[in-house]
């Protein structure tokens, strides 16, 4: 069985989408693009569409990829419910509360899960060793979870000032609530010196995220520190700690010293997390559904961004109140694999 898929947004990640699902991986089809450029990017044979609801509503697309703005995610998230469609989502789910929970009714209506948000930090194997090593309890309760994320650079213009706390820490929420099984109840942030290097962008910027337990992740966001893409994570337990390894995990020696590379970008980092996140979709897809990450962690993560913003002015540790989960959603954190 092959799925046939369309893809909406066709810049930086979608480009990289479409390549992982014509050329890497198996048992799915591009079968239809859209947006501005899509005509130059198009997988041989697959249609354009002028617009992402001509997109969906197609009956040649079985399922749809959606990598266009977080602002748009909303009505193509909408669309594709009421088409019945099964949907992968890049992240940020959406960029406002209001708008999660309006996904999230229609979901629920609709009666099954359709959508899929595109934290790939859960498909990583680094990550996944990670929470297996923290879910078997032989480091006791985790106490706090130090979370470093350094991109070298981000697109000028597009990339905007609420963008750190709405755009990139949602990863850092989506990892920190799998990670320790545990929600966000609150939130601060510091405002250290500026970055030269950033303009007029709020960067860096130190986030405090309070979780339930009553453990403390604390979250550097860096989003113009030039030497590359660098991700980093700690978890301090009762009887130990926990971390991620630097990746590539390639050692060099030689006569100007001892190093490691560093990623680029998000795409040399995760390449095989995207990849597996992919797999997994496409098995989950093909079966009507969804795997994963969800709307509600969408939703979560969503939260976490508000009151960062919030907090960011304020000064404040602003509050984080979630609604009731509903059932298609479970009730606890997705365990370990
Ligand atoms: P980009 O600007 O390179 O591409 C976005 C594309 O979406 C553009 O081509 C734009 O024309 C198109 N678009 C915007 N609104 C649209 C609409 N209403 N209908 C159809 N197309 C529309 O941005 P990008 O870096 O590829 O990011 C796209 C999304 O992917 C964002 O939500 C971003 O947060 C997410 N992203 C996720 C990761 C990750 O690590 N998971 C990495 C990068 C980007
Ligand atoms: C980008 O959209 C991503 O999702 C990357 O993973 C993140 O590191 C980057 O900051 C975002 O802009």
């Amino acid at each position: 069985m092959t799925l046939r898929v369309g893809v909406i947004g066709t810049g930086m990640i979608g480009q990289d989408h479409i390549r992982r699902l014509t050329q890497v991986l198996s048992a799915v089809e591009v079968v239809a693009v859209s947006e501005a450029r899509a005509a130059a990017v198009a997988p041989e044979g697959a249609t354009v569409f002028a617009t992402a609801g001509d997109l969906i509503r197609s009956e040649t697309v079985e399922a749809v990829v959606i990598c266009s703005w977080g602002p748009a995610h909303e009505e193509q998230l909408l669309d594709c419910i009421a088409a019945g469609k099964p949907v992968f989502c890049e992240k940020p789910l959406v960029t406002t509360a209001a708008a999660a929970l309006r996904v999230m009714e229609a979901e629920v209506a609709f009666g099954r899960r359709l959508v899929q948000v595109g934290f790939m930090r859960r498909f990583d194997a680094d990550y996944r060793r990670l929470k297996a090593t923290l879910d078997t309890g032989m480091l006791g309760a985790p106490l706090m979870f130090h979370s470093t994320h350094r991109n070298a650079s981000v697109p000028v213009g597009l990339y905007t000032s609420d963008m750190p706390l709405n755009d990139t820490l949602v990863h850092d929420a989506d990892i920190s609530r799998w990670l320790l099984n545990d929600e966000v109840t609150g939130v601060e942030v510091r405002v250290p010196r500026r970055s030269r290097r950033g303009s007029d962008l709020r960067d860096p910027v130190v986030v405090l995220l309070h979780m339930g337990s009553g453990a403390l992740v604390d979250v550097e966001i860096s989003v113009n520190i030039a030497y590359g893409y660098d991700i980093r994570g700690e978890v301090s337990c009762e009887e130990g700690t926990a971390s991620l390894p630097l990746r590539p995990a390639t050692v060099i020696r030689d006569i100007h010293g001892v190093r490691q590379l560093v990623p680029a970008d998000w795409r040399e980092r995760f390449i095989e997390a995207y990849d597996q996140e992919f797999r997994e979709w496409i098995a989950a897809a093909g079966q009507g559904t969804a795997t994963g990450p969800s709307t509600w962690d969408g939703y979560a993560a969503t939260l976490v961004a508000d009151a960062a913003l919030r907090a960011a002015e304020s000064g404040a540790l602003e509050p984080v109140r979630m609604s009731q989960r509903p059932s298609l959603y479970g009730t606890t954190l997705e365990p370990a694999r």
